[in-house]
């Protein structure tokens, strides 16, 4: 089922830690929705029907009946405060305590994601495309350490997750960073690999990995 009140919910893209964070957004939210599990550097992102909703070609998109929403941070936080009020995963509304979540969100987006795991994946996994940078993945493992740390220290008197007592849409975007630097051998202190004990084994992250997962070719 994935009509919703104003036409239908459809979110696009498969295979990333980026769709992953909306996926499970979406599951954490029991919404119904279709997913079209397009994936990067296949071709699908640069068709015109999609070009037309995501001009960067980039996934994920969410379109929520006629509103179409690019990027995953966005995404997370949009679905959180239209439909989280039953399952308190609204963000903030208090200036204050949405600064606190604005501050985790763009933390989490530029120093982690952005500053160094993108630049891993351009001059690691695609170095056949982007050119091969030894001196940048060095900055960017270092960079990303050095940041991981920054977020241990914010996390200790916050906890349990990053905002406090309740889990909400940071705790998304950190958790995928997280993942994706320990799939690259990247040490984390132990209070994240703590963290992550507890926003690993919630019911929505283990449904949105599955949802997530590439399908394989047809
Ligand atoms: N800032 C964007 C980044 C999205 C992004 O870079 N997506 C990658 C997949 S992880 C992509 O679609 N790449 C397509 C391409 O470069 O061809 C977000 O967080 O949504």
């Amino acid at each position: 089922m994935t009509e919703t009140k104003n036409g239908t919910r459809i979110l696009w893209g498969a295979g990333s830690s980026r769709t992953m964070r909306a996926n499970w957004m979406l599951q954490e939210l029991d919404l119904p929705y279709e997913h079209r599990p397009i994936r990067s550097r296949t071709g699908e992102t640069l068709t015109p029907e999609y070009t037309r909703l995501n001009p960067s070609q980039k996934i994920p998109t969410l379109q929520d009946g006629d509103f179409v929403l690019t990027e995953s941070a966005a995404i997370v936080t949009y679905l959180g405060a239209t439909y989280g009020a039953a399952k308190n995963l609204c963000p903030p509304t208090a200036p204050r305590e949405r600064a606190r979540y604005d501050q985790w969100c763009f933390f989490v987006m530029m120093e982690l994601d952005a500053n160094a795991l993108y630049i891993l994946r351009r001059h690691e996994d695609l170095k056949d495309v982007y050119g091969e940078a030894p001196n940048a993945l060095k900055t960017a493992r270092d960079c990303f350490a050095r940041q991981a740390n920054a977020a241990a220290t914010r996390l200790a008197p916050a906890g349990p997750y990053v905002l406090g007592e309740r889990f909400s849409g940071p705790d998304i975007l950190l958790t995928t960073c997280l993942v994706s630097a320990i799939s690259r051998n990247i040490e984390l202190p132990g209070l994240l690999h703590d963290y992550l004990k507890r926003t690993t084994v919630r019911d929505g992250y283990k449904r949105a990995l599955e949802v997530n997962r590439p399908k394989p070719a047809a």
